[in-house]
């Protein structure tokens, strides 16, 4: 039991396959597979989750690893200004400005135990400031493309969350 609503998991989510590229404008582009990922520094936090349908799951404790020290590695061109996170399902992607994508944690623990498919594992995004949208917490994270334009069409994740709504 976590307070989070159970949500049906997109057949092409495959959690044996995970790796998470990092791609776009960026010197760097990276492969990250599961043992990479926990060599960078990881953090813990606790946070309630809203979700704009009307539910909240109170203290949730994620852990995880600081996105800005994946970008760092990545090393993003000084015009990128934006980044698409997208989910390993295929057409849930959204948008962020860089400096909000850098402080946020790509969560791979939920309650102190490695977070489940069912509720975006292996790996789901945390933004880590008190104002961000349910849609912004995309699970099953497999690629975050850097940009140096904001994106439109692709950011499907706000269109797609409200069209769950009555
Ligand atoms: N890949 C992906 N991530 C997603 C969504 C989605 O449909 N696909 N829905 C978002 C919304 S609107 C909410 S409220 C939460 C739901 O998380 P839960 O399934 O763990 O309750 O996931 C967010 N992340
Ligand atoms: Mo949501």
């Amino acid at each position: 039991m976590t307070g989070l609503e159970s949500h049906d998991v997109p057949a092409a989510v495959d959690p044996a396959n995970w790796e998470l590229r990092v791609t776009g404008a960026v010197a760097d582009p990276l492969r990250i597979d599961r043992s990479w990922l926990s060599t960078f520094p990881a953090e813990t936090f606790t946070q309630d989750f809203e979700c704009v349908e009307g539910w909240t799951a109170a203290g949730l404790t994620w852990r995880g690893f600081r996105v800005g020290h994946l970008l760092e590695r990545a090393k993003p061109t000084v015009q990128s200004g934006h980044a698409l996170v997208r989910a390993m399902d295929g057409e849930y992607a959204c948008a962020f400005p860089i400096e909000r994508l850098a402080s946020a944690v790509l969560a791979t623990e939920l309650d102190g135990e490695p977070l489940g498919v069912d509720h975006g594992g292996p790996a789901r995004l945390i933004p880590t400031e008190s104002e961000s949208d349910c849609w912004e917490s995309v699970k099953w994270v497999a690629e975050i493309e850097i940009l140096e334009s904001e994106p439109t069409d692709a950011d499907t994740a706000e269109a797609l969350a409200l069209s769950r709504i009555e």
